[in-house]
């Protein structure tokens, strides 16, 4: 297994990021993290305040500045990167920074990673695979083809494929997962479930798309944590793992699950314009990861681990509130 006593985690002020970042303070003592974030609108710095300052330090920057790569990259012995442009939505009124950041940032950093000599471990999403059917038997493998949807997936699908060539022609030492959704405390309230539990929170009314029986795949925020742990020490070079947790439900389901948490009628919600090339279903066989590496989730039960997000999200309204106006501007002036 391979010890990484130096890590650069880019996008660690973002939700998926930060939590992995607590995750590394609190569990491997001995591994010291350089976070590299720009901190855009979805960066908070927030996110990880607290945490010892011998073992966590934020530089404040973007990934496809080649110059502040070579002065923060030597010295360390893994990237581990997070940092994207995340939200489909935004992909379809706004592309550019999405082909910006996680196409072009993502090539900065493999070079940065090569002239340096250091791991690196992609994080990336089970949307590069397309979508199913909603009665289709079957989940995404690692070696299905990919036939990403939106500029979002597409673009980390096309993030994907250069860190495998990077694998193949130079030898990078490399591997990639794939998660499926993520919830759990700090995610930004652009997203579905912090978006219906705060809109709730605030007087308003929750919002589903089409017709609301698109199907994810939801997993606990810290059981993708463990297993990038676990893909970057035990990973093989060059190889794809799926993280995922079996968590699939329909979009009304997760929507009515919240709205009776919150004592609500399950009907009182708004049916709103679907996204355009909506993906139907996700699905996750995590069976190679769990296999090759022992992981496997831990935070099982969903209407468990929902509560716990409700409730962090009603314990921190100063965390969320400043981001939610803006936001739900955005939403009214598309329909959503
Ligand atoms: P997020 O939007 O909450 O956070 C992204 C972070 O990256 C922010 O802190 C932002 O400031 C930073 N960032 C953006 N552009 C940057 C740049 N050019 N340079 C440096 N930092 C920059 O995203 P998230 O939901 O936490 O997702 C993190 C990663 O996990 C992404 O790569 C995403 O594709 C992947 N992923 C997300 C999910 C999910 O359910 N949210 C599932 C699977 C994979
Ligand atoms: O208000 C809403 N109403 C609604 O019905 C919002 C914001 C979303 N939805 C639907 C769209 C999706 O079917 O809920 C589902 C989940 O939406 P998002 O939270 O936007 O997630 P999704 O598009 O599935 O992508 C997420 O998972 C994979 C992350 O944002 C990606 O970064 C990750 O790669």
């Amino acid at each position: 297994t391979f010890s990484p006593r130096n890590i650069v985690v880019t996008g660690g002020c973002g939700f998926i990021g930060s939590n992995f970042v607590r995750w590394v303070a609190e569990n491997r003592p001995e591994t010291h993290v350089t976070v590299l974030d720009k901190l855009t609108y979805a960066g908070n710095p927030e996110n990880i305040a607290g945490l010892p300052a011998e073992r966590v330090e934020l530089v404040v920057g973007d990934i496809c500045d080649a110059g502040l790569l070579e002065r923060v990259v030597p010295g360390h012995d893994a990237v581990v990167h997070y940092a994207a442009e995340s939200h489909n939505d935004n992909s379809i009124s706004d592309p550019e920074p999405f082909i910006r950041t996680n196409v072009e940032g993502t090539f900065r950093l493999l070079e940065a990673a090569r002239r340096h000599g250091l791991r690196f471990h992609h994080v990336s999403t089970d949307e590069v695979y397309g979508d199913l059917a909603l009665d289709e038997p079957r989940r995404f493998r690692p070696d299905d083809p990919y036939r990403p949807s939106s500029p979002y997936s597409s673009s980390k699908a096309s993030s994907d494929m250069l860190v495998r060539a990077w694998h193949r022609t130079y030898g990078l030492p490399a591997t990639i997962s794939n998660c499926s959704n993520n919830y759990g405390p700090y995610q930004h309230v652009e997203k579905f479930i912090p978006r219906q539990v705060t809109n709730l929170l605030c007087g308003g009314r929750a919002k589903l798309y089409g017709d609301g029986r698109n199907v994810r795949d939801w997993i606990h925020t810290e059981d993708h944590s463990r297993a990038v742990w676990d893909v970057l020490t035990k990973g093989r070079p060059g190889e794809t793992y799926l993280v995922g947790a079996d968590g699939e439900r329909s979009n009304l389901e997760v929507l009515q699950a919240i709205l009776m948490a919150m004592g609500r009628d399950p009907e009182d919600f708004d049916w709103v314009r679907d996204r355009p090339g909506h993906d139907r279903r996700y699905a996750i066989d995590p069976a190679k990861t769990m296999e090759e590496l022992g992981w496997e989730p831990r935070h099982r039960d969903f209407s468990e681990g929902l509560e716990d997000t409700i409730a962090w999200y009603a314990e921190h309204r100063d965390w969320w509130m400043p981001a939610k106006e803006a936001t739900e501007a955005k939403y009214a002036e598309q329909g959503q």
